[in-house]
């Protein structure tokens, strides 16, 4: 296994479309590894392969506290939202050190595949529902920051343009 280095804003790579997996495969898996181990180092509670500049649809998630409970999606598409919106203080390995609060729709219905290449369909709530959609928007190209006003993410991309220039 391998940790794999993490991109981060306002790095372009972000942006990148994610293309589906084809079919689920030992490279997939070894992807999927590498992801984990990333994620746990960080420590992370969720990874997309976007962010370790893989431009493939996987998800790696563990809400647990002692790394008990991985959680891999791949391809997930969300098929229904509910109408009720909550918001959460969120957080990304892309935007290391800022914290802000962002609303989403509460309760939704996702379909993915998991690593065996099995179909599977949940209806999580609460942070589940938060950091799946949080890694959707990821293999969309897409990060917390975008829900921000234009002059917060703007400080928040000065400060991580002056972090990174060390
Ligand atoms: C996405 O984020 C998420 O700033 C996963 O300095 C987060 O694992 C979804 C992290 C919150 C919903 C709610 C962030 C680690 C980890 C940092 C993460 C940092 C070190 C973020
Ligand atoms: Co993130």
């Amino acid at each position: 296994m391998a940790q794999l280095p993490i991109l981060e804003f306002p790095d372009a790579r972000l942006r990148t479309v994610a293309k589906p997996v084809a079919e689920v495969t030992d490279a997939t898996r070894r992807i999927i590894d590498d992801m984990f181990e990333t994620m746990y180092a960080a420590p992370g509670i969720g990874l997309a392969a976007t962010q370790v500049n893989i431009h493939q649809q996987i998800i790696v998630m563990d809400l647990s506290e002692d790394k008990s409970e991985p959680q891999v999606f791949i391809n997930p598409s969300i098929t229904v939202q509910g109408e009720e919106l909550d918001s959460y203080d969120e957080g990304c390995l892309s935007v290391p050190g800022f914290y802000e609060s962002v609303e989403r729709p509460k309760s939704i219905k996702v379909e993915a595949i998991d690593r065996n290449g099995s179909p599977f369909i949940i209806e999580p709530e609460g942070l589940l529902a938060v950091c799946i959609q949080h890694e959707i928007d990821h293999l969309n190209g897409k990060l917390f920051v975008d829900y921000l006003s234009n002059m917060k993410r703007q400080r928040i991309r000065k400060k991580l343009e002056k972090q990174q220039r060390g």
